[in-house]
């Protein structure tokens, strides 16, 4: 099946098409993975250029959202399906001061898929939140997403107050968002970086042993 559709369902903002189009997708069979790459996060790719070039405003990228948001619940059940044994739980969030949630929700997806118990703290997450929920939680892992470039020193402020209350070495720590890179992760001391949701389970996994 064509997913040029989806995408272009998700560049308009067109989310009963969006939605129709995924359920097309996963009855004809469309693996979930190829379904989310070449239909959703295209689509996002093509809105997040539009933006850039001024094509695009603010209530276009909202509705992409929302189109995208509806086309990934569809999605997560099959996602779910083959869940195995607990593998750890990760408490996730996208950090202060950033309301992107699409990549943080697919990685949050995706690594319940993978069989982690997964405490999402949702959008705009300040470090002590962080480090109230590392600390009631019994985490293995605090993943932080950030989407803008001026939201990632928050990443690294997390990380100093979990050192303050003497919570770092308690747990791993797993880095993601657009912006972020490896080399970034290594400067403020994170034990792991992913480009995307499938990186971050690998990474996850990885972190674990
Ligand atoms: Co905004 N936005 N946005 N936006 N937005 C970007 C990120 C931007 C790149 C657009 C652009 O200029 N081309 C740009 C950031 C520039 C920068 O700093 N580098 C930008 C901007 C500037 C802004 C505002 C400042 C605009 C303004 O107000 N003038 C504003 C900021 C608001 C805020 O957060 N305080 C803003 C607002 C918004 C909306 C609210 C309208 C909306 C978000 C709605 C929502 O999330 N519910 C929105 C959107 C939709 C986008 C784009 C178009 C799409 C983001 C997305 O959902 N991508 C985006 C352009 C783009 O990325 N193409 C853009 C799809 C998603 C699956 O990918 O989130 O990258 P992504 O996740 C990926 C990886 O990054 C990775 O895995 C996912 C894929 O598998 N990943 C992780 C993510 N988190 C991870 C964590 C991990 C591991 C991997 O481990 C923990």
């Amino acid at each position: 099946m064509d997913l040029k559709e989806l995408s272009q369902a998700i560049i308009v903002g067109d989310h009963n098409k969006s939605v129709e189009l995924t359920h097309q997708a996963i009855s004809k069979g469309v693996p979930p993975n190829d379904i989310i790459n070449d239909g959703l996060i295209s689509g996002m790719d093509e809105v997040g250029r539009l933006f850039r070039s001024g094509e695009y405003f603010l209530p276009d990228m909202m509705l992409a959202a929302r189109a995208m948001h509806l086309s990934m619940n569809k999605i997560k059940p099959l996602l779910l399906k083959e869940k195995v044994a607990m593998k750890g739980r990760i408490v996730v969030g996208t950090v202060k001061g950033d309301l992107h949630d699409v990549g943080k929700n697919l990685v949050c997806m995706m690594l319940e898929g993978a069989g982690f118990d997964v405490v999402d703290l949702g959008i705009d997450v300040p470090p002590e939140k962080f480090v109230a929920a590392v600390s009631e939680n019994a985490t293995h892992i605090l993943a932080m997403s950030a989407l803008l470039t001026t939201t990632m020193a928050s990443m690294q402020k997390t990380i100093e107050a979990l050192t303050a209350s003497g919570l770092r070495e308690k747990v791993k720590i797993l880095v993601g968002g657009a912006p972020v890179t490896q080399l970034f992760a290594d400067d403020i001391g994170a034990d792991g970086y992913a480009s995307d949701a499938t990186a971050a389970v690998d990474k996850a996994r990885e972190l674990m042993t």
